[in-house]
């Protein structure tokens, strides 16, 4: 039987809706639905592809045990939870419940359940040792606003600004933020055709730069440096919104004096930018009537990644980019609470140094989280408190971590490592003892929820209208099928080791005020993803049923609501001169600036358009343009090297080398070669590059250049060297 309905890709954080034709209720075409009035019918190729995805061969319909002698036994999601928690009770007598650790990796955030259902287990059985890829991604976003503080109206949109700054984030193909993550192609070139004046930092001229009215390229890794220059010229120039720094910022004097010795033709110098450029860009951004500011994952991978983060809050607040009373609220919420803000500073709060100490590198907890870049040395080093259980949760430790040897090393440590994954690539679950089968995210409901509450995250994050969305599964499973969601793996094993789950915090609820909320789980009865969808929606602006009718998702309109005056007697103030980030702004501007002659190369992140970190690469309509990562460089250092497009070279860091095959790349400036992560063979079972690409992990060190409250090591700005095979 042949028919069509409405889905949601979960493939990346879009979350676009989508139209699958199925036969027997197996997909077989998706396409953008082009009635949609917030996405306009935009999907990519990784969302259509997940026709090839959900019976893939790779695909795992039985949960895998790997016995002693590396093979693999398909066992039952009821034997794999019986055993894992099995062992899980024994490891938490012997070592206690430090020794168990989760790190939950890409396919958490779609899977709305996913997060407060893991959390809720790990606080039953008394474990902080919880991790996430946010600390190996952009954690200066979590740490920036704990020093600066909030605004409770939150900012400017995109849909209505006349400038907007883009560092090191390429919406267009990361469909990330930024540019809000709907259709992000469109959008940006709307708003630049009614006269939205685009300012973009990147060394690479990027899908978005080409839109740019200021494209600034320069060497990597100088942003704050960049961004100090155009604070400096917005405070000598009195281009900052003084009524609104009156009223609502402190620090000001200290971050004027912090960004004094960075004039015009001292960060044009240093960032190897035309200093006019610089001046243009800071007089752009000011002078615009309303606009935004957002950095991704390049600036946050290269060093200083928390103070760029802050610097861009620190140019939103000087320019006054946050709503104002009386303004219209964007988005009111949906299936979130009633977003009913006032305009007013929510006063900073501590960024670190509280809650779980790590052994290693004096990490602490932190506004992002546990430092993944520790976790290994945790796993390794012996001693109380030592890691001896890992459950990654649609992750990819082995391929996605910092420093892949340690990892390796760490992962094949382990007592017990399980792997939630929909699949059994050549990855971490080739080391798991139990891969357990989960469900495909066409398999099991969906919501935009997770979306809507990303608007918290940062500038150019979530929707700026009341759109919301809810999907039944659309892909029946095959007969026999015996794959879980994530969520019920952990009720799966909290059940079997007699501990009551019980759902604290949800971040769908951390928005109201009033009595805190709960969710205790029916341990004898086991409750549905749509109950648990209804009680994260719980207290939302419209009811989940009310979603639930309009399959295909529209724009939830209600009574308009504006932004309320402040509290009276409001003393919270926005932090411009958090005294850490003053001093590592001082400190950049007096280090050497020859420390890196041997390294004449910057090594880049950057994403590619067809895969998503590792998820793809074993679709050959995916990989059919090439089967490994380039290492894209300049075509006139190519030349200068005697190089030309498909040589295989060598690229060395301080901390290790890889192999690399060159292609050419108009746009990226000379001295930086732009390269993928999450590539590469099986370290173990090593494949040629042309195969399998390189992975750029293990050009990181986890121990040297970290950040010292994420723990996130330099990953982009990499200095590297050129050598011939
Ligand atoms: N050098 C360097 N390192 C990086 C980066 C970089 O730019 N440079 N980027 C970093 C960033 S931003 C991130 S977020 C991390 C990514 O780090 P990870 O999240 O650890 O890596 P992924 O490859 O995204 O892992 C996804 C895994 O989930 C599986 N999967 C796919 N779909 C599903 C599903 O629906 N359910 C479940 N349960 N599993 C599924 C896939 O098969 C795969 O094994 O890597 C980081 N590492
Ligand atoms: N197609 C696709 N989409 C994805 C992913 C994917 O793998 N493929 N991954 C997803 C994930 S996990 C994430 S976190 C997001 C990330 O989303 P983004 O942060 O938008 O990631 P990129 O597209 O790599 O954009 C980063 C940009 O930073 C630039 N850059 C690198 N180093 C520097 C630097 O030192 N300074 C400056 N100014 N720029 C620099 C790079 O040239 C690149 O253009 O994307 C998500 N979306
Ligand atoms: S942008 Fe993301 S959500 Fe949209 S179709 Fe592509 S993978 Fe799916
Ligand atoms: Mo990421």
């Amino acid at each position: 039987m042949q028919d069509t309905i409405h889905g949601i890709c979960r493939s990346c954080a879009a979350m676009c809706p989508i139209i699958v034709d199925r036969e027997d209720g197996l997909p077989t075409r998706i396409i953008g639905d082009k009635h949609n009035p917030v996405y306009w019918g935009y999907t990519c190729i990784k969302g259509r592809e997940m026709v090839n995805q959900v019976r893939h061969p790779d695909r795992l319909f039985s949960s895998i045990r790997r016995e002693k002698d590396g093979s693999f036994t398909p066992v039952s999601s009821a034997q794999a939870m019986d055993e894992v928690a099995q062992k899980l009770k024994r490891i938490i007598d012997e070592h206690g419940p430090r020794a168990v650790a989760t790190y939950a990796g890409t396919y958490i955030f779609t899977y709305p359940a996913t997060q407060p259902v893991s959390t809720a287990w790990m606080n039953a059985i008394g474990s902080n040792m919880m991790f996430t890829s946010n600390t190996i991604d952009q954690p200066g976003k979590s740490i920036a606003p704990a020093l600066h503080g909030t605004w409770q109206a939150g900012p400017q949109v995109f849909d209505d600004a006349d400038t907007w700054l883009l560092v090191g984030v390429n919406p267009i193909v990361a469909h990330s933020g930024g540019v809000p993550n709907q259709n992000p192609a469109k959008r940006l070139k709307d708003a630049v055709e009614r006269g939205m004046k685009v300012i973009v930092i990147d060394p690479r001229r990027t899908e978005c730069a080409d839109r740019a009215f200021v494209h600034l390229q320069p060497k990597p890794g100088e942003d704050a440096a960049i961004l100090a220059g155009m604070i400096r010229v917005i405070l000598k120039e009195s281009l900052f919104d003084a009524d609104f720094a009156q009223a609502n910022v402190q620090g000001m004097e200290a971050l004027a004096q912090a960004v004094e010795p960075y004039t015009p033709d001292y960060v044009a110098a240093r960032a190897q930018i035309p200093a006019d450029d610089l001046v243009l860009a800071a007089r752009t951004y000011a002078q615009a009537k309303r606009g935004g500011a957002t950095a991704g994952t390049g600036p946050n991978m290269a060093p200083h990644g928390n103070l760029t983060e802050y610097l861009l809050l620190c140019l939103m607040s000087l320019c006054g980019r946050w709503l104002k009373a009386g303004e219209r609220v964007p988005n009111p919420g949906v299936l979130g609470p009633s977003f009913a803000p006032r305009a007013q500073a929510n006063a900073p709060w501590p960024a670190w140094g509280y809650g779980e100490k790590l052994r290693v590198r004096g990490f602490t907890d932190a506004a992002c989280g546990l430092a993944t870049s520790a976790l290994p040395d945790e796993i390794l080093m012996p001693g109380e408190g030592q890691v001896k259980a890992l459950i990654s949760i649609g992750g990819n430790p082995l391929m996605a971590w910092p420093d892949q040897n340690k990892t390796l090393k760490a992962l094949k440590a382990l007592e017990l490592f399980v792997c939630l994954d929909i699949q059994k690539v050549h990855n971490s679950c080739h080391l798991a003892d139990y891969t357990i089968a989960c469900k495909h995210s066409l398999e099991s409901p969906a919501m935009t929820l997770p979306n809507e509450m990303l608007s918290y995250f940062g500038t150019g994050f979530g929707f700026s209208v009341p759109y919301a969305q809810y999907a039944p599964p659309a892909a029946v499973l095959p007969e026999g099928a015996d794959v879980v969601e994530e969520w019920e793996f952990f009720y799966g094993i909290a059940k079997r080791m007699q501990i009551a789950l019980e759902i604290k915090v949800a971040y769908s609820w951390t928005t109201t005020s009033g009595e805190p909320r709960r969710y205790r789980f029916d341990m004898e009865n086991k409750p549905d993803t749509d109950e648990l969808f209804a009680a994260l929606c719980d207290g939302g602006r419209v009811p989940l049923a009310t979603v639930k009718s309009e399959p295909q998702g529209r724009v939830f309109e209600g009574e308009d609501v504006f932004v309320e005056a402040a509290e009276a007697g409001r003393e919270a103030r926005l932090q411009v001169g958090d005294a850490t980030m003053c001093a590592e702004l001082t400190s950049i501007a007096q280090e050497a600036q020859d420390k890196d002659a041997d390294f004449p190369f910057r090594l880049i992140s950057r994403r590619l358009h067809h895969v998503m970190n590792t998820t793809g690469r074993n679709n050959p309509r995916q990989m059919r343009k090439q089967r490994y990562n380039p290492a894209y460089m300049n075509p006139a250092d190519l030349l200068s090297l005697g190089l030309k497009d498909g040589d295989e070279v060598r690229i060395a860091s301080r901390y290790g080398e890889i192999p690399g095959i060159v292609e050419a790349e108009d746009g990226i400036r000379s001295g930086v070669i732009s390269m993928s992560h999450c590539f590469g063979p099986d370290p173990e079972n090593p494949g040629p590059v042309r195969e399998f690409g390189s992975n750029v992990a293990l050009l990181s060190s986890v121990e040297h250049e970290v950040d010292p409250y994420s723990g996130i090591p330099r990953m982009s700005a990499i200095p590297v060297r050129v050598l011939m095979p």
